[in-house]
């Protein structure tokens, strides 16, 4: 089975097609979750999935599953699959082509009448990159039991919009059961989001790992007042004093060796006039570091640097943690099969560790889980310029392809 291939051309066409859902101006993808451009792009993959003979199903927190039958029907599935949601200013490939990828694999398959044993899963995971509803990787972590479906359905957008209302509108208020079944393993591929591959000149990342990640969400609070007639020594200024805790907080980073990443990249002012002094600003912070003993330490020096500074000013300040997952090792016989797969197929690999969460990580709670990353433009992503080339989609889909069967073929 080794000179199986996926086909490149329609596989880069698969994605300039769902490209279309959420274009920006600037050839990139502003399509946030559940909005009707997802659903569009959801659409689109329910139907290329039912064309290509896979039994379609929608779990209770909108995840999608293309099913392609393995002659033992009882048997846990091999599971492969990202996300079509993307960042407000957002590429084409981020998630896309994990799911694109594992579409690009049943069509492959089904062209050369492949038969495995266990059932290959594809599967769209809902709201992977959190930018609407405030927290990331909602459907896998659903899927896993990390957060409860009552509590995703809940979770809502800056407009009170809910995850449960906004899948009942689009229609993928699915009915099957969130998790709760057996997953033989878990396979994502995704762009690396960095520079390290596309540098060393190597095809393919086989991920042994990636780092941990805790987001917290800031409220200062002050009082509002008359940008004009209110002394600045009488003010309690919530703008001024989130400007300074931010400061602060980006500041921390530089007191551990290797640095964590701090970024707040959120921030909502009220009132948001030009002539009132703020009474409230709320701003987020998103930490990560390959240890998890550091992060915790560096998230301490962040709230005691945000309380100081709301005591010198006179400010309220409350800091909730909106989310957080510990450093996690990839299950070993995953790596290994994506090793052996670029072996067997003569593309270059490398070991690497993500930067970027995803998925997959989740997926380490309930079953054998591993990444293939391949390049991408300049290590560019989250950001309307992502690119990559349709070479390294396909060799990094067959790669994929080669580990999934691994799995799969095996009884
Ligand atoms: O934030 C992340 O790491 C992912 O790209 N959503
Ligand atoms: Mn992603
Ligand atoms: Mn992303």
């Amino acid at each position: 089975m080794s000179d199986l291939r996926s086909n490149q051309q329609r596989l880069w066409d698969a994605h300039m097609e769902m490209a279309v859902f959420g274009a920006t101006p600037k050839g990139g993808m502003g399509r946030l979750a559940l909005t009707d451009d997802d659903k569009k792009a959801r659409d689109l993959f329910v139907q290329w999935s039912t064309e290509a003979g896979c039994e379609v199903r929608v779990d209770g927190v909108g995840n999608i599953f293309a099913r392609r039958a393995g002659r033992d029907t009882n048997a846990a599935p091999v599971m492969t699959g990202s996300h079509l949601d993307t960042q407000p200013l957002g590429g084409r490939f981020d998630g896309i082509l994990g799911v694109l990828s594992g579409l690009e694999i049943v069509r492959t398959l089904n062209e050369h009448g492949v038969e495995h044993e266990k059932p290959i899963d594809v599967v769209c995971w809902t709201d992977e990159e959190g930018s609407r509803f405030g927290a990331g990787c909602v459907g896998s972590n659903a899927f896993v039991g990390r957060r409860s479906v009552e509590e995703t359905l809940k979770m809502s957008d800056a407009d009170g919009k809910s995850i449960g209302d906004e899948l009942k509108r689009i229609g993928y208020a699915g009915s099957e059961p969130v998790g709760g079944f057996d997953v033989d393993s878990f396979f994502e591929i995704h762009i690396e989001q960095g520079p390290i591959l596309e540098n060393e000149g190597i095809q393919v990342g086989a991920v042994e790992g990636a780092q941990a990640s805790t987001g917290y969400m800031v409220t200062v609070t002050g009082e509002e007042g008359h940008a004009g007639t209110l002394p600045m020594v009488l003010r309690k200024d919530a703008m001024h004093g989130a400007a300074r805790m931010i400061d602060a907080v980006d500041n921390v980073a530089f007191d551990f060796d290797p640095h964590p990443v701090i970024t707040v990249g959120h921030l909502r002012v009220r009132p948001n006039s030009r002539n009132t002094i703020p009474g409230q600003v709320i701003f987020t912070i998103d930490s990560r570091h390959p240890d998890d003993e550091t992060l915790a330490a560096a998230g301490r020096a962040m709230i005691n640097a945000c309380e100081r500074i709301a005591g010198e000013r006179g400010l309220d300040v409350s800091i909730e943690k909106t989310s957080h997952r510990d450093a996690v090792t990839f299950n070993n016989d995953c790596v290994e099969a994506v090793r052996a797969a670029s072996t067997a197929l003569g593309i270059t690999c490398m070991d690497i560790y993500s930067g970027a969460g995803h998925d997959a990580i989740n997926m380490t709670h309930v079953c054998p889980s591993g990444m293939v990353f391949i390049p991408c433009e300049d290590g560019i992503s989250h950001n309307e310029l992502e690119n990559a080339r349709p070479e390294d989609l396909a060799a990094g889909t067959d790669v994929l392809m080669h580990a999934v069967l691994q799995r799969a073929v095996r009884l």
